[in-house]
């Protein structure tokens, strides 16, 4: 409330201006994002306050937008009831989450022909106070192929949270299972990471329904890359072989699966029994003019340099997946 008074107009009437509306909190897709960890840390966000109207009939200023950015696949949901409230699925995709209040108005605004002299204002609306949980459907960035025991499951272990149960038996693995690769793990960047899918393991006939068949190779179909392990370790077991087998059953599942990026990966690194297995497969990996990568569970070699390899990879490759995810993997 507020009335001009000035040297040269006594009753200058009434001039307080209204107030600004305050800040709004959205919520919005980025495809750049793949985890919701920013918001492990920081959990209370408050937009800003609009500012009060003033004499002159002076506009409060508006408060500041605020505006939360998700990776694609998060679920919004109202913390206190539960209630699905979106699923942000396309980059750039925005939603409202708390709607600020709007500002008051100034006494100037009820002057009147019956009322000059307005002490009557109306006080600034309360913004939207919301309490949020936000999960993440996951969508797998890279599948892992090779036979049972080649060391799928330990590879997730080591690289990610996730823990598929590990056992030195042929099929341990029998339901998919997904990890998120984070590269704050190994020294890199908190916002960088991948989604990494852990499946059954392939035998020789899986076509044709030798072990658990080919039909969870589904799971990795829509991955955009694969890393085939090849247990070195084992003396029974040569490269070329194992290599060309897995290679044909994925083959026989679908050739579009097949034509994807596949990196050979060598597993169990540490308990090479001699270096012919090695030789040989580093020969397959120059003929596909492809960098040999050598993994171990146990000494942890090889592991950072290729979470970070696989990451560069992604990001220089096809663009994200944009479908509905799988597994909810994280709340927050
Ligand atoms: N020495 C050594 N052993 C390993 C390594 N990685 C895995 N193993 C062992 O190999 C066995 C099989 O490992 P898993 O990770 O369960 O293999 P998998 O490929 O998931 O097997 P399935 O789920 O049956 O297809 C376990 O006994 C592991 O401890 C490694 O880097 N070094
Ligand atoms: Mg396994």
């Amino acid at each position: 409330m507020s009335f001009r008074r000035e040297k040269f107009a006594p009753e200058g009437g009434p001039d307080g201006g209204d107030g600004g509306k305050g800040g709004s909190i959205f919520l919005r897709a980025n495809k750049a994002l793949n985890t919701l960890n920013p918001y492990r840390s920081k959990r209370n966000f408050t937009a800003e306050r609009g500012r009060q109207g003033e004499g002159g009939m002076c506009h409060g200023k508006d408060g500041i937008d605020i505006t939360l950015e998700v990776p694609l696949g998060t679920q919004v949901k109202d913390g206190d009831t539960g209630e699905l409230l979106a699923e942000l699925l396309e980059h750039g995709e925005q939603l409202c989450v708390a709607r600020a209040g709007r500002g008051g108005l100034g006494n100037a605004n009820f002057k009147s022909s019956t009322n000059r002299t307005p002490r009557h204002h109306q006080p600034g609306e309360e913004g939207e106070e919301r309490n949020l949980d936000l999960e993440l459907k996951l969508i797998a960035d890279v599948g892992l192929v090779g036979f049972p025991n080649a060391g799928k499951s330990t590879l997730v272990s080591r690289l990610s949270a996730a823990r598929p149960k590990i056992a030195n038996y042929p099929f341990t693995t029998l339901e998919p299972q997904l990890g998120v690769v984070s590269l704050d793990r190994f020294g890199g960047d908190l916002l960088d990471s991948w989604v990494i899918a852990d499946i059954p393991g392939l035998i020789e006939g899986a076509a044709e329904g030798a072990g658990l068949g080919i039909q969870f190779l589904r799971h990795v179909e829509r991955t955009r890359m694969l890393l085939q392990l090849v247990d070195l370790s084992d003396p029974m077991e040569e490269p070329a072989e194992a290599i060309r087998v897995i290679e044909g059953e994925v083959m026989a599942f679908s050739p579009v699966l097949a034509a994807k990026p596949r990196w050979l990966i060598g597993t169990k690194s540490d308990a090479l029994q001699d270096d012919a297995r090695r030789l040989a497969f580093e020969a397959i990996c120059a003929a596909r003019k492809q960098k040999p990568f050598y993994i171990s569970g146990v000494t942890g070699e090889g592991l950072k340099e290729l979470a970070f390899a696989v990451n560069a990879a992604l990001k220089e490759g096809a663009s994200p997946a944009t479908q509905r995810g799988e597994i909810v993997e994280e709340t927050w």
